[in-house]
């Protein structure tokens, strides 16, 4: 049975990774998966035959014989417990990897979205310059938090695992804003990430179809 998972048809980023289906992407080439992709306009998203696979109209979302899943959580969770290399195999560091998942995208994340809509959605709004530094400074707040954690380590718990993953992913998405560069440890945390030959491929993948 062979994996299938949706993506933009033409990501507004023009290939730079920042959608959601790089995440994914980077983790079936982590554990060696084969994929097909089904390539959906904005218009096909709000259509019967995609809402039936994701409620709420989005990409990405996951196939595999009778499971379709959305959520790039729930799929990177999948695809850690489905095969190996994602997540380690004893149980507690699996519980603290999957912990830093939900971090990734519960606390991290939502910050991180806030500033997307300040510099996308909100930018041109007569009071986005009095609002900027209010979004800046909770993301920076959370940033100051990581990076104490994460010190000089390679890694936020050990291996690099799916929690690796999820929160390089999520922390990417900061870059264009310039705040991930004020802390130089997540700025070279995420570099490493972005490093591996996973992500390499993952991200030449979403590129190939951006770019042509
Ligand atoms: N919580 C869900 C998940 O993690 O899977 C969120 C999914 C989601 O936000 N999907 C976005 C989407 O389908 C694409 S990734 N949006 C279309 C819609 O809602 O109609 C978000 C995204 C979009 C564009 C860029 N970019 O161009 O830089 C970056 C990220």
């Amino acid at each position: 049975m062979t994996i299938t998972i949706t993506a933009f048809e033409k990501s507004p980023d023009g290939g730079k990774g920042l959608a959601r289906d790089t995440r994914v992407r980077w983790a079936l080439e982590e554990v060696g998966q084969r994929y097909d992709v089904r390539y959906v306009s904005f218009a096909a998203m709000k259509e019967p035959a995609h809402l039936a696979i994701h409620p709420f109209g989005q990409i990405p979302t996951f196939e595999d014989g009778d499971l379709a899943i959305f959520e790039t959580g729930s799929i990177v969770l999948h695809i850690g417990e489905r095969y190996p290399g994602l997540l380690p195999n004893d149980p507690d560091a699996r519980t603290r990897a999957i912990t830093w998942m939900f971090a990734a995208v519960n606390t991290v994340e939502v910050p991180i979205l806030d500033v997307m809509i300040a510099r996308i959605f909100e930018g041109d709004k007569p009071w986005a310059a009095e609002r900027w530094p209010l979004v800046a400074d909770r993301v920076r707040a959370r940033f100051r938090q990581l990076s104490a954690h994460l010190g000089d380590a390679d890694w936020l718990d050990g291996e690099f695992s799916a929690g690796d993953l999820m929160m390089a992913s999520v922390l990417l998405r900061s870059r264009p804003s310039g705040l991930l560069d004020e802390f130089a440890n997540l700025a070279a945390y995420v570099a490493r990430a972005e490093a591996r030959p996973a992500y390499q491929r993952a991200f030449a993948a979403q590129l190939a179809i951006n770019a042509a």
